[in-house]
């Protein structure tokens, strides 16, 4: 059976897992090494630049489609999978990979990955709470999220911010209390810099928020969200062909959702073509 990820990168230490397990977030210092800091941020400015012109459609009408607080305050930017195979290499990233693997599990995939611009001198984007309840496996966590600082990110610069040790609190935060005008009375919270290239692993059972950006720099994000392979909703649609080119082992094709290497393959695409070389369980 092939390996959960590629060996060249260890996993978590235990100091990252006792930080994980207790603190609900890990940051990994130049995590971006193994695809480039200078690749990445030339294909952020390019999907940027593409999207821009329907960002500033929706600023006018008022109308905005695309989640992750889209709108005045930030550009939730979607990958154009037709060129863009960074941000591809950057979810399969050997470097991060096994640490995801570690807590979500070897079935692991992605499901989400954009860029996002949180915009010099903007409000907070979105308000303190957490992506569902804090269900859990005995062994792994049902969804982390990978955050890539694309630049240096500084304290006033709408860092994204987390409640270290919430994520298993049965309740999520007081959305009445802690309002987005006064995000910063929440107690106890930690506000994320980060170096260009570093990332943050999170349970996203934690509380976290965005924080207003105060300063003249805008804070760009390449955010990813990871959970097991049999986490799946109806979808009709076959995955785009540059996807299905890209992902040319079987590692890959389950990373992106299509076939799983580990656990239950009932939920494989089966209007992919099985690679030849993966390898068909019976579980
Ligand atoms: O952009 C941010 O800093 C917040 C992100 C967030 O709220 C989320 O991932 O659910």
């Amino acid at each position: 059976m092939e390996a959960v990820a590629e060996e060249i990168y260890p996993g978590l230490s235990e100091e990252q897992r006792t930080h994980f397990d207790e603190h609900g977030y890990i940051i990994i210092e130049n995590a971006a090494e193994p695809i480039g800091i200078e690749k990445i941020q030339e294909a952020f400015h390019r999907a940027e630049a593409e999207g821009r012109a329907d960002w500033e459609a929706m600023l006018a009408s008022g109308e905005f489609r695309g989640g992750y607080g889209n709108s005045e305050n930030a550009h939730t930017i979607r990958p154009n999978y037709d060129w863009d195979t960074t941000i591809l290499d950057l979810a399969n990233n050997p470097k991060m990979v096994p640490l995801v693997a570690e807590t979500v599990g070897p079935d692991y995939q992605v499901m989400e990955m954009l860029y996002h611009n949180h915009h010099a001198g903007t409000k907070a984007h979105t308000g303190w709470h957490r992506d569902w309840p804090p269900w859990k496996h005995p062994q792994f966590v049902l969804k982390v999220k990978c955050f890539y600082a694309v630049e240096d990110i500084g304290e006033d610069q709408g860092c994204f911010s987390l409640v270290p040790g919430t994520q298993n609190n049965p309740e999520g935060p007081p959305r009445d209390a802690y309002t987005r005008e006064n995000l910063t009375d929440m107690p106890g919270y930690k506000k994320m810099t980060m170096k260009a290239g570093d990332a943050i692993l999170w349970e996203t059972t934690a509380w976290h928020t965005g924080m207003v950006n105060t300063s003249d720099l805008d804070r760009k994000l390449v955010i990813f969200g990871y959970m097991p392979f049999f986490i799946k909703k109806w979808n009709a649609e076959p995955p785009p062909p540059a996807m299905v080119k890209w992902a040319d082992t079987p590692l890959k094709r389950q990373l992106l959702g299509i076939h799983a290497v580990h656990g239950r393959n009932v939920w494989d695409r089966t209007d992919v073509e099985y690679l030849p070389e993966h390898n068909p369980r019976i579980e």
